[in-house]
């Protein structure tokens, strides 16, 4: 019998009495049908293959396998199904052993269950991340799971998704071994001939024996259910998760999987996982910027940081957390020791939490030095300035950089709105300077927008996206224009919120709608929470350039000229009492509202829920599909990701641009046309919008690699 009829993507070679199955299917051995047939003829094979007395599974290259292929879903099913692979390699009458390196999750995790032994070397990442897809484990997963290592420990895995080490999947009994060596191969093949040796027999996970106490494992579900009530925040899999495991303690292993077969294409079926999916391609193909393919990064040994106000200090924090040494160059001693007490600040939280040991900090500190000289900054790789809003203070410190940074620096300034084009002109090294557009806070939030001047260079920009790269951070790729990607968009759906204020919603009902769509916060509370005269400086400052027509609302600038800034003054649109965080309606931010409606003579009327969010999302999807059109951002999911990352916008719905496409452009534009019936000036259609409808097309269709 030919073992192995193809050069495929699951090879077969006999290696002394073990059948070894190699799945070897680039670029992390993905479960597509391919490799399910693979799987499915290697493991027929070895049960009529008398020479085959056991089977080894193991992936090529750095992962066992990273789970389904997650490109098939939503396409039609191509048979064999995952869980008809994953009970045939349970029914194998030989022993079948998975060992595994690298990612085994999701369907890579199942399979592996569906073996009779497992073991794992050390950098295995074991676990059931299906929740983070909008899904729950398809291929027997909620059922065998249970059964190996108990309900509470299984729901804890599949119900947050995270990975375990090998170390703790052995202490779990998710392992049954743990290699001494890095070498998974030479590890699997002497495990599988010692169990032959000791006639290990076929040891089935579904009849293994951890729910054999039902009271507790019953207790234990209904615990997860009570907890996942309060946290899944609308989303639909995680209550699923909890259903098919209950099944798992209550019910016979085959009505279990029948059930979980009817969960799990619910959930597949669901715009939660359509959403999720696409978030999860959306965050990997923003790292493929043009430059990121053309060009290699300089080096990033040493950073500067000019100014230590709290974007300083955030963005200090975030460099040194990467393990990276920073320079701060402040204006004076005093200055530069509050840049200091920032930093310090952030890590003190971190001791008074317990997540951070004092020893830690000092060590950490030792990376971090100061200067009222520029001329620290002499072997700086990278530096970022982090100054005051203003061009003719900007210029001045790129000045100095000008002066005092060694050829081939990077001049990075992380203004969230100036003219990144003229601030590059008023240097002599224009090709160097680039924009590093952090999110308050820096050391937290993922978002970096990478703000592309006419002039950089391309290894610049590729320097930007590795040093994203080493902050953990996610990095959008954006043009230079008021505002870039995030902003740009935000200043639109805020005057479409600020509108249907002085037309007759709350803003309290406004941010209502919009947490129940799924944002953590609604817009009102982004103010008093960012501070209202930051919004206040910026409308001042566009007032010369505003629109004769355009409507203006005035309620915002009446709170700030009483000095009601938000939480930092104990009120905003909201009263914030004694320093609490969650704010309290206030009749007096309502009678001002009121005051305001009848000085523009407005007559208020009713809007639903429904409407706001109509109205809402309509502004951001016409922003976004503006900033894509004029090539702000390279494709809609950038806009995505943008509000995925730095906006709090909801993943399970994928974006503003995925929604949009979810809804049906011909809905968007006919809303915006019917809006515009009231203020024809801000609801002007976008070209692109009205272009991709007439072309019955969806912003998904611009989402190609560029
Ligand atoms: C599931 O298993 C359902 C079952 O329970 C039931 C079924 C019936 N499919 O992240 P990287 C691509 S649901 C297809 O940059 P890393 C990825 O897009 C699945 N493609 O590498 C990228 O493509 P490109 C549960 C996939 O080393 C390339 O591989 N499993 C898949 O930083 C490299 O990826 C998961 O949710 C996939 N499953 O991290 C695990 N995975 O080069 C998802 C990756 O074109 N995957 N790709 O941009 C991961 O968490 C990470 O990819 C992993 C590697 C940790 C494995």
């Amino acid at each position: 019998m030919n073992l192995n009829p193809s050069a495929d993507v699951v090879t077969r070679e006999l290696r002394g009495k073990v059948l070894l199955v190699t799945i070897d299917h680039a670029p992390v051995n993905a479960l597509g049908a391919d490799v399910r047939r693979g799987l499915l003829a290697a493991i027929e094979a070895a049960d009529a293959e008398p020479a085959v007395e056991a089977v080894l599974i193991v992936g090529a290259g750095r992962n066992f396998v990273a789970g389904a292929d997650i490109r098939e879903f939503g396409k039609a099913p191509v048979p064999p199904s995952l869980p008809d692979v994953c009970n045939r390699i349970e029914t194998c009458a030989k022993p079948v052993v998975a060992a595994i390196h690298g990612a085994a999750l999701g369907g890579g995790l199942e399979v592996a269950l569906a073996a009779h032994y497992r073991l794992a070397v050390d950098g295995a990442k074991l676990g059931l991340p299906e929740v983070q897809l909008g899904l729950l484990p398809g291929a027997g997963g909620t059922q065998r799971t249970p059964r190996l290592i108990g309900a509470q420990a299984a729901l804890d895995l599949i119900l947050s998704g995270r990975h375990a080490g090998a170390k703790e999947a052995h202490a779990l009994g998710l392992v049954d071994r743990l290699g001494s060596s890095g070498d998974v191969l030479a590890e699997g093949l002497a495990y599988a001939h010692e169990l032959l040796a000791a006639h290990a027999p076929v040891r089935r996970t579904r009849d293994a024996a951890a729910l054999s106490d039902r009271a507790a494992n019953l207790a234990a579900v209904a615990a997860a259910r009570a907890e996942t009530v309060k946290k899944a925040r609308g989303l639909f899999s995680p209550m699923k998760i909890v259903e098919a495991v209950e099944a798992a303690v209550d019910q016979p292993f085959e009505d279990g999987l029948r059930l979980e077969r009817k969960l799990f294409l619910q959930c597949l079926d669901s715009p939660q996982r359509a959403g999720l999916i696409h978030a999860f391609f959306a965050e990997r193909e923003v790292l493929k910027a043009p430059e990121t393919r053309d060009a290699k990064p300089r080096a990033l040994g040493k950073i500067g940081v000019v100014g230590g106000g709290t974007m300083g200090a955030g963005i200090a924090v975030a460099v040194l957390d990467a393990g990276l040494p920073v320079t701060m160059i402040e204006r004076d001693d005093a200055s530069l020791a509050r840049g200091r007490a920032h930093i310090e600040k952030v890590y003190d939280g971190l001791i008074a939490k317990g997540r951070m040991s004092a020893a830690a900090k000092t060590d950490v500190m030792t990376r971090w030095s100061g200067s009222i000289s520029y001329d620290a900054l002499a072997d700086a790789d990278l530096v970022i300035e982090a100054v005051f809003e203003d061009m003719s203070v900007k210029q001045a410190v790129f000045a100095e950089l000008d002066r005092v940074c060694k050829a081939g620096a990077v001049l990075a300034t992380n203004t969230s709105y100036l003219d990144i084009d003229a601030l590059a002109a008023s240097v002599a090294r224009p090709a160097d300077v680039i924009g590093l557009h952090f999110f308050s806070p820096a050391n937290l939030m993922k978002l970096l927008e990478v703000v592309v001047p006419k002039q950089v260079s391309a290894d610049v920009v590729a320097t930007a996206f590795e040093l994203a790269k080493k902050l953990k951070k996610t990095p959008v790729r954006a043009g230079v224009c008021d505002g870039f990607i995030g902003n740009r968009v935000l200043a639109v759906y805020r005057a479409a919120a600020d509108a249907m204020m002085e037309d007759g919603a709350s803003p309290y009902q406004i941010d209502a709608a919009v947490r129940a769509f799924g944002f953590p916060m609604g817009p009102f509370q982004v103010v008093d929470l960012a501070g209202g005269d930051i919004g206040w400086a910026t409308r001042k400052r566009r007032a010369a350039t505003r629109h004769p027509q355009a409507r203006y609302v005035q309620i915002a600038d009446r709170l700030c000229e009483r000095g009601w800034f938000g939480q930092k003054t104990g009120r905003g649109f909201y009263l914030y009492p004694e320093g609490s965080r969650s704010g309290m309606p206030d009749p007096e931010v309502e009678a001002i509202i009121e005051t305001e409606r009848k000085r523009a003579g407005i007559t208020p009327r009713n809007f639903t829920d429904e409407e706001i969010i109509r109205r809402y999302m309509a502004a951001m999807i016409n922003e976004g599909a503006n900033v894509v059109h004029e090539g702000i951002a390279l494709r809609p999911l950038d806009v995505d990701v943008t509000f995925l990352y730095g906006y709090g916008f909801p993943r399970y719905r994928g974006g503003p641009m995925h929604y949009a496409d979810m809804t049906g452009l011909p809905t968007i534009l006919a809303d915006i046309r019917e809006f515009a019936k009231e203020d024809p000036l801000f609801w002007q259609p976008s070209p692109l919008l009205v272009e991709l409808v007439e072309r019955g097309a969806d912003f998904a269709s611009l989402n190609q690699t560029v």
